[in-house]
């Protein structure tokens, strides 16, 4: 069976489920297209990188991801750095012709995305950005139940991504509030999710009207090389330093097929921990899904007798997208994990059939341009149409 060396840049959070992905995939999905072999994991020092190895399971460490990329052994490149770095080391990596997975959102801004796009184009490169959430069995089954015309044309998308690990004031400076780094806040870093889902689900989105907030304008500044999120992660006593990014947005959406929705993110809405969801209504019945409870999507069709008429919950399991490789019968349960596993399962078909995945960073570039325009939307009050 085909073997593909993977190189890991960045062993933190993302690292940490993407490490799990590559060893836990040809367990799930068997035969595997191919078998990722956890090559070489680099972080900014040695002390982590060696901490990376040891923990994630890789052969090597290193700190040098440009000699990294340089290897003729290195089939992937695996980008779970913060924003600010995704284009340099995509672009790096497309020049030497590796497989490239960049984590979401693809880079800061659309232009930046751009130069990323352009890198791979013609670069023989397979590239996806890993918006893990569509990879979600149930959200895959609303997919099909909708190419397959089950719900008629879809009329409305209602998303929201609603997370609570920032809504303490005190809760400390991590790189998601700082612009340079980041790019943008709620909008880049979750909205984007909600927009993938929109656009897999609905289309492609036309125009967007969006109102963006900053709440908190300052947070406690944090020491030590490791990202703190939320509440109890740092010291609340530190310097505080600004927060130069959104941290809620909410926009309007029409779609180039003529459905209209909306889409809403915030980090600060208490009691909500990934309460990413959507709901979309069609001709002939409606979906809805929560991913606080992501084995189940709510499906409702319109011509079922007047007496049962309402949604349904189905469970997913073997009979639905990805559930011959996941658990042999329904509401086992699949978690965050199982996502990431789903993705590199489709990374890796991609690599050996030679066929873009999806979303790739043509998708990331597009996704881009929508969060400039709910950015630039938010400044101008008006609507924005998308290039
Ligand atoms: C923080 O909001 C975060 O870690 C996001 O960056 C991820 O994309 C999301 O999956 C979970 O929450």
């Amino acid at each position: 069976m085909r073997k593909l060396n993977v190189a890991m840049i960045g062993g933190g959070f993302m690292g940490k489920a993407h490490a799990m992905a590559y060893a836990a995939m040809p367990m799930f999905f068997w035969p595997a297209p191919a078998i990722p072999v956890r090559k070489v994991v680099v972080d900014v020092n040695a002390e982590m990188a060696e901490t990376a190895r040891d923990r994630f399971g890789f052969e090597e460490a290193s700190t040098d991801w440009r000699a990294v990329i340089a290897r003729s052994d290195i089939d992937i490149i695996d980008i779970c750095t913060p924003n600010n770095s995704h284009a340099e080391i995509a672009i790096a990596a497309a020049k030497a012709g590796k497989h490239i997975i960049c984590e979401k959102p693809l880079a800061r801004t659309g232009a930046e995305s751009k130069t990323m796009l352009d890198a791979v184009q013609g670069s023989g490169s397979i590239h996806m950005v890993a918006f893990n959430y569509r990879r979600t069995p149930a959200v895959a089954l609303a997919k099909k139940l909708i190419e397959e015309g089950r719900i008629g044309d879809i009329l409305n998308f209602r998303g929201t991504y609603l997370q609570d690990w920032s809504a303490d004031p005190d809760s400390p400076l991590s790189w998601r509030f700082q612009k340079s780094v980041a790019g943008s806040g709620t909008v880049g870093d979750i909205g984007t999710h909600v927009v993938d889902f929109a656009r897999y689900l609905v289309g492609e989105i036309a125009a967007v009207n969006a109102l963006v907030k900053t709440h908190i304008p300052t947070r406690p500044k944090q020491s030590g090389g490791v990202d703190k999120l939320g509440v109890g992660g740092g010291d609340k006593n530190a310097e505080r330093g600004p927060v130069d990014v959104d941290d809620e947005m909410l926009t309007m959406l029409r779609f180039s097929n003529g459905a209209i929705g909306s889409i809403e993110a915030t980090r600060n809405a208490y009691g909500r921990n990934n309460f990413l969801t959507f709901e979309i209504h069609g001709t002939k019945g409606s979906l809805a899904f929560n991913y606080e409870r992501r084995d189940e999507l709510q499906v409702m069709f319109a011509d079922d007798v007047g007496d049962a008429r309402g949604f349904r919950t189905v469970y997913t399991g073997p009979a639905h997208p990805y559930g011959s490789g996941l658990w042999p019968i329904p509401a086992l349960g699949i978690g965050y994990g199982e996502t990431k596993i789903v993705e590199c399962y489709d990374l890796c078909t991609a690599i050996v059939t030679g066929k873009q995945p999806s979303p790739n960073f043509e998708d990331g570039y597009r996704i881009a341009l929508i969060a400039d325009a709910i950015l630039a939307s938010g400044e101008s009050g008006q609507w924005v149409d998308i290039p």
